[in-house]
């Protein structure tokens, strides 16, 4: 595993060197090392579960057969294609948040001399992904369902973040309108698709699978992909900045948590009157206010109950997948965020 990683960070290396060298624009010093310390400070340094994903599930869709060096190469080009998008999504994400810290250090947008140059870096991550693709998949049969799926996929995720977003905006702060059924459908958009479907479709591009023939495996991964999201909001409030690299926003922001919906559910009238007269403000003492109340709604037992029906859940529609190694596939994926901390 630790081989795995350091044979995929390799391969970061070579990927952001052509990015560097790309003949398509005439590169300064400047510009050169503007890129490389923005690839270096918001590339590489997360989880890398889901590039990652893309080699693991690669290899159980082999079922056991080793891989040669080109394979591991293109399933790991893959992977950091993803995890490009991911770095694009949350530079954004962190400057419309208005977060502080990302992967336990400054969000791109609050180091100095970056600021709202951040945005356009976010776009030339975006960019990034076409130009690796095109440089290692052009000819390859399935390079026009890999640009369709990562086209399909971040409108998918853009259109997520404009409901989170559009949700919160001011003067129309009604609480009343956070259900269950509006967090499910932000959460699918917003994270399902990219952070669970997005590597696995990979691998079965790859595999030379027609995805068409995969959507139940999609639906699961969307099911599991909204489990890991609620994980978020969850850890939002209630992680360890200094474990989960990120101080939480979402009662400041106003957003649409699974944990305030969760209260709005359980919460008798007088605690949805200190919910609707503390949520979405940024003075600390309102957000301990609400914090308060989901300690006394004991939203932590509430959330522990989730995560084991949600994993029950998600192994039943597993194992009645017809295939063993799509099994495998799904079973590995979920071992990694099961109880995450992070
Ligand atoms: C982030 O949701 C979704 C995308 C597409 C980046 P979020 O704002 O809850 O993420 P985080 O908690 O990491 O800022
Ligand atoms: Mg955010
Ligand atoms: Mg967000
Ligand atoms: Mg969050």
């Amino acid at each position: 595993m630790a081989d795995l990683k350091s044979t995929f960070l390799n391969v970061f290396s070579v990927l952001k060197k052509e990015l560097l060298e790309d003949p398509a624009f005439e590169w300064s010093p400047d510009s050169r090392e503007w890129v490389e310390r923005m690839l270096d400070y918001n590339v590489p340094g997360g989880k890398l579960n889901r590039g990652l994903s893309v080699i693991d599930s690669y290899k159980y869709l082999k079922e056991g057969k080793e891989l040669t060096e080109d394979e591991i190469f293109l399933a790991s080009a893959l992977g950091w294609c993803i995890e490009w998008l991911q770095a694009y999504f949350l530079v954004l994400d962190d400057i419309m948040d208005n977060s502080h810290t990302r992967r336990g250090q400054p969000c791109w947008f609050r180091v100095p001399k970056v600021g709202l140059i951040a945005s356009n870096d976010g776009v030339l991550l975006r960019n990034h992904i076409p130009r690796i693709l095109k440089n290692h998949f052009r000819d390859k049969a399935y390079y026009v369902d890999l640009l369709d799926l990562f086209n399909e996929v971040e409108f998918q995720t853009a259109s997520g973040q404009m409901i989170d977003l559009i949700t919160t905006l001011e003067g129309e702060k009604d609480l009343s309108k956070y259900t269950l059924s509006l967090h499910r459908r932000i959460v699918q958009y917003k994270t399902a698709y990219y952070s669970f479907y997005l590597p696995v479709a990979c691998a079965l591009l790859m595999a030379g699978e027609n995805l068409d023939n995969h959507v139940d495996v999609k639906n699961i991964l969307v099911e599991m992909g909204t489990y890991f999201q609620v994980q978020d909001d969850y850890l939002d409030c209630f992680g360890e900045p200094e474990t989960i690299g990120k101080i939480g926003t979402d009662i400041e922001d106003f957003k649409c948590s699974w944990l305030v919906v969760k209260a709005l559910e359980i919460c008798n009238e007088e605690q949805k009157k200190l919910l609707h007269e503390n949520y979405g403000k940024a003075d600390p003492a309102n957000v301990a206010k609400v914090k308060a109340l989901y300690h006394e709604l004991n939203l932590q037992g509430v959330f522990a109950d989730y995560e084991s029906k949600s994993y029950e859940k998600l192994i039943t529609s597993i194992e009645a997948h017809p295939s063993k190694a799509v099994q495998a596939v799904l079973k590995s994926f979920l071992a990694k965020i099961y109880k995450r901390l992070k």
